[in-house]
């Protein structure tokens, strides 16, 4: 997934800034999206749990970037070294979540330049 920004001459986006993230979030609020998610470019695939972002540098852990989820509310990322790619989840309302780093029909990326 990261390879298709790349080829467009750009990489997957990159959400630390949380204005930033706040006014995606925004945007997709006003498009009325299907249930789908969106590949971001976090990732912890070099070294389990530290997660970083496409410039090396790292994802905030936790509250307001990760999602919560299940009755003991257990909060993303999960999965171990299964899981080592981040998407905007739309099960979770767009909040990160861990995932699989296969493509994925319903996982569509973001690019930024
Ligand atoms: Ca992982």
């Amino acid at each position: 997934m990261r390879q298709f920004c790349q080829a467009l001459g750009g990489d997957l986006i990159n959400l630390s800034d949380i204005t930033f993230y706040r006014d995606l979030m925004l945007y997709f609020r006003g498009l009325d999206l299907p249930n789908v998610h969106f590949w971001i470019g976090a990732t912890d695939e070099e070294k389990e749990g530290f997660w970083v972002w496409t410039d090396g540098s790292p994802v905030t852990m936790g509250t307001p970037y990760w999602a919560n989820f299940g009755d003991k509310h257990q909060q993303m990322p999960t999965g171990g070294t299964s899981k080592n790619c981040a998407m905007l989840d739309a099960t979770f309302h767009y909040y990160f979540s861990s995932y699989y780093c296969s493509n994925s029909k319903d996982v569509h990326p973001i690019c930024e330049q």
